[in-house]
Parts: C-alpha cells; sequence; structure tokens
C-alpha cells in the first residue's frame, strides 16, 4: 500500500515487524549499506546514515543473530545488560569485557551518558524508588497508564565540554496493553551494527525482568533511532554479513533463546553479581556442580557458565573446559565457539536452545 493509498483508507503504516533481532539487524543492515541517505563524519566519524529508523520485535527475548561473520560476543551482552540492573557506572567491570569502553570515560573510573543502569535502578538522592520501581508502580496502579517512561539522556549533558559519552537512548518505555508488556526505546543515535545490537539485547532484557515483576507475559518491543548509521570502517563487515544472510536463505536464526524464568528475582540478581565478581577477578573458578549449587535457576546457572568459559579465555592458555561446554545452551556454545574459535571447540550442531 502507498502512503497516499493509506491515507485514503484512514490507516497509517506502522514500523515493520520482524520476528527477533537476526532479522531486525539484517533489515536496518541492509537498509543503510544499500539505502543509505546521509553519507557524513559528526565529531569525525565517518560514517552512512539513515534518519528515522525503527522496527517492532514480535519476540523480544529471541535478542540475538546468529551469524558466523558477526561473532557475538554474548558474554559481553549478558555483562553489560547486568551492569544496568545492577545500577553500577564503574568502568572497571564493562572495561574487562570491552576494553574499548575505556575511551568513553572522562575521568578513567566511570561512565556517565552510557551508564543507564546508574539512572534506572538507583534511588534517588533524596531517597524513595529508583525510576525502575517509580514505574512498575504506577503501571500497578494504572495498568494502562501511558507515563511509565524513564528517561536517560539528560540535557546538561550536552554543555559539558569535550563530552566523550553523551548519553544515546532518550528513554525506554513500559507499556501493559491486553495483559503483556510491550517496551518502546527511544535513541537519538545508534550505530545499527554496534550499539543497536546490545542496546536492544539489554533493553528487551529489562522489559522481560519488569514483565516479570509485573507477572505478565512479554508483549513487543519497539526500537527507534533519530539517526540509524553504520560507521563506515564497519561497512565490509556489513558486506559480509547480509552476503551470510542472503547466501544462508534463512528467516529464522539458527537458535532459539532462553527465556528468563517466571519468578526472577532481585535475589538471583544479586547472587549472579557475587559470583561475576569472583570470576571477572579470578578469585574462583567454577565448573558445572558448584554453579548448581548457588541454588541459582538453570537460567542464571546458563550466564555463570559463560561468565566461567569467558574467564578461562582471558586468565588461562587452555581450551575452555569440556564440562563447561557440555553444559551450555547450545546457542550460547556456538557463539563462544564463533567469537573465540581457537579456544572454544565448536559442540555438535544442534538446532534449538535446550532450555527453551
Ligand atoms: O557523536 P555521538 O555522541 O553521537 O557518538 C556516539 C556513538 O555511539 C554513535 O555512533 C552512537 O550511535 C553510538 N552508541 C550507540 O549506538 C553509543 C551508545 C552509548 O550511549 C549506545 N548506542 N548505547
Amino acid at each position: 500500500m502507498t502512503p497516499q493509498e493509506a491515507a485514503l483508507n484512514g490507516t497509517m503504516m506502522t514500523s515493520p515487524q520482524f520476528e527477533g533481532l537476526h532479522n531486525a539487524y539484517v533489515a536496518v543492515a541492509g537498509q543503510i549499506a544499500d539505502h543509505h541517505e546521509y553519507v557524513n563524519a559528526p565529531r569525525g566519524n565517518a560514517s552512512h546514515e539513515c534518519l528515522h529508523l525503527g522496527f517492532t520485535l514480535a519476540d523480544p527475548v529471541s535478542r540475538v543473530p546468529f551469524l558466523a561473520t558477526r561473532k557475538i560476543n554474548i558474554v559481553f551482552h549478558f555483562a553489560e545488560a547486568l551492569w544496568y540492573l545492577w545500577g553500577r557506572d564503574d568502568l572497571e567491570m564493562m572495561a574487562y569485557y570491552a576494553p574499548q569502553m575505556r575511551s568513553y570515560s572522562m575521568d578513567g573510573k566511570t561512565l556517565r551518558g552510557s551508564a543507564y543502569g546508574s539512572r534506572l535502578f538507583r534511588p534517588p538522592p533524596g531517597g524513595g524508588a529508583s525510576a525502575f520501581g517509580q514505574v512498575l508502580e504506577l503501571i500497578r496502579e494504572d495498568p494502562a497508564t501511558k507515563r511509565a517512561v524513564m528517561t536517560m539522556f539528560r540535557p546538561e549533558e550536552l554543555a559539558i565540554p569535550g563530552n566523550l559519552d553523551v548519553a544515546c537512548v532518550l528513554a525506554f518505555q513500559l507499556l501493559l496493553r491486553d495483559g503483556r508488556l510491550h517496551a518502546v526505546c527511544y535513541m537519538r543515535a545508534n550505530d545499527a551494527d554496534q550499539g543497536l545490537l546490545s542496546d536492544v539485547f539489554s533493553f528487551t532484557l529489562l522489559q522481560e525482568f519488569a514483565a516479570r515483576q509485573l507477572g505478565v507475559p512479554v508483549g513487543t518491543y519497539s526500537h527507534y533511532a533519530g539517526s540509524m548509521h553504520i560507521a563506515d570502517s564497519n561497512l565490509p563487515r556489513i558486506r559480509q554479513v547480509l552476503a551470510e544472510a542472503h547466501d544462508a536463505g534463512r528467516a529464522d536464526p539458527l537458535f532459539g533463546f532462553p527465556a528468563m524464568p517466571e519468578d526472577a528475582s532481585w535475589a538471583d540478581l544479586e547472587t549472579v553479581q557475587v559470583h561475576e565478581e569472583l570470576l571477572r577477578t579470578s578469585q574462583r573458578s567454577h565448573t558445572p556442580a558448584t554453579i548448581a549449587e548457588t541454588g541459582l535457576a538453570p537460567y542464571w546457572q546458563q550466564i555463570l557458565l559463560l561468565f566461567e568459559a569467558h574467564r578461562q579465555v582471558k586468565h588461562t592458555e587452555e581450551p575452555v573446559g569440556a564440562d563447561i561446554l557440555t553444559a551450555l545452551d547450545p546457542g550460547f556454545r556456538w557463539l563462544l565457539h564463533h567469537r573465540w574459535p581457537a579456544r572454544v571447540a565448536a559442540g555438535a550442531a544442534r538446532e534449538g536452545s535446550a532450555l527453551r
């Protein structure tokens, strides 16, 4: 339907809907690579750009593209989402998983604009509920509310001379409709090959955690960016990704993604935080048996298995232990293998996630 026909029918075209991020990422990347609107270099960053690009995911839990040419770092993605949920802003934790994040820090110790968790999950200075706690309370009181918005971008950020880290996410909104928790993420700018993957991963995980706290199913997730772009330096890789996606001719990702347990709680997050720090600093190691002894549900155990696998990659020279790899969800193992092929043996190719 053309926009003119849509107008005459009294209908509007809404954002394109995809099942999960696998297809949305390929579509957005293709749009910018082949149909970009602008070529520019804000702050010297040469990029191809499309304005006001957005999409909706029918299944926000399906939050990872399974593409051998993209080599997703699933450990980093979980670490960043948890860093948000833990309300942290320290560089130390994130720089361990993504050393390039050091270049966004003004003081070498903290991150400001992109430390979304410190804005969402910490109580305000005067005390009271966090922004996340407040919006959940609003939804409980008035389920159809349109006010359940958490803002991240602050006007003061533009006044800081030489600010290296201006928040890219403007706001995150939750909407309870027909019993399902929908989410919308509004961004001023999004790098379609980097930030898009980590932002969608984290904000869909926050959506899922919010749905568990409200005891309702996850609805759709919509993502909008004023400027969606790809750095020119990443265009050759994007071409490889697009070629792989087209050659494989696959509409569906190779694996499913595990769903968070119904009883996901703040206590689970605290237990995971204790073990993440011990593993990151290599103060201890884990086996599948010692991870099971934490009493965490299999979903959280999988995250600790990923952190242990990553500890072995970072702190040892050996291949990652077969016990850890065998206990891992097949999709997670596939991602680890493609990211660190010399350290992580390929598993038997199995379709469908064990935890789904
Ligand atoms: O010049 P500017 O502040 O917009 O540069 C930040 C770059 O990081 C942009 O390419 C932006 O799209 C990307 N980015 C992102 O995509 C940054 C963050 C951190 O806030 C993010 N997603 N979450």
